[in-house]
């Protein structure tokens, strides 16, 4: 990359600015002993980035029997119940190393900041964090039809801070999520393990590792 040529930056939030990927996991696994079986560790990775009801299928997978439609609704909502109790005690303390430095450093640029989460409860969680403020657009998961991997809801962050996705950075640490960015257009930055990343356009340990003025005029 020559000179900075993005104008704008959406983020993925589990994972990428909140410590809560072992949240959710800790809460599929509750519900996973009490349905009397176990899930493996892998399902951590398996789950990141995918919605709430198609996580519910992985984690099934290692079920002992089958679930009907409204068991699984059930389940699912228990899950939550479960996850929500983990989210109370988040402070700002929970923020993933340099998200809270890279939102100021943006924000002071001038650049618009979009959120794009798969989950139902990133406004309590960037309240919680007491990073609210520092997004110009969250993508509401409840509106989004089709999940991650399709590039809808990387889309409609683009359009709702008003910047082309060709001029957007996209930051994700799922597969999945990755896959969202590259098909909506974005650069891709993955976050995380490389490995698992492959189909990013870089990817970091943490955001602390990446240099902003690479990517944006600061
Ligand atoms: P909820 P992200 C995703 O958030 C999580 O990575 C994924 O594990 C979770 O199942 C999904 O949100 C739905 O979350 O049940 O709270 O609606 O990484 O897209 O920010
Ligand atoms: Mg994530």
């Amino acid at each position: 990359m020559t000179e900075p040529r993005f104008t704008g930056a959406v983020f993925d939030l589990d994972g990428v600015i909140a410590d809560t990927a072992r949240f959710h996991f800790l809460a599929w696994q509750r519900l996973a002993l009490e349905e009397g079986f176990d899930i493996p560790h892998e399902v951590d990775d398996r789950v990141k980035g995918v919605d709430r009801m198609a996580s519910l299928r992985i984690v099934l997978e290692y079920a002992d029997r089958q679930y009907s439609a409204p068991e699984q609704e059930a389940l699912a909502a228990r899950k939550n119940g479960y996850y929500v109790d983990l989210i109370a005690s988040l402070t700002p303390a929970d923020m993933l190393p340099g998200a809270g430095e890279v939102l100021r450093t943006l924000r002071a640029a001038g650049i618009p900041i979009g959120l794009a989460s798969a989950s139902k409860n990133a406004l309590p969680v960037l309240k919680a964090l007491g990073v609210l403020d520092e997004f110009d657009f969250v993508v509401d998961a409840a509106t989004v039809t089709n999940g991650k991997p399709d590039p809808e809801i990387f889309l409609k962050a683009a359009v709702g801070i008003g910047i082309a996705p060709a001029n957007c950075v996209g930051f994700e640490d799922a597969p999945a999520g990755v896959t969202s960015i590259r098909q909506a257009g974005m650069y891709a930055i993955g976050i995380g393990n490389a490995e698992l990343l492959r189909e990013a356009d870089e990817v970091f340990p943490t955001l602390a590792d990446v240099s902003l003025a690479r990517y944006f005029k600061l």
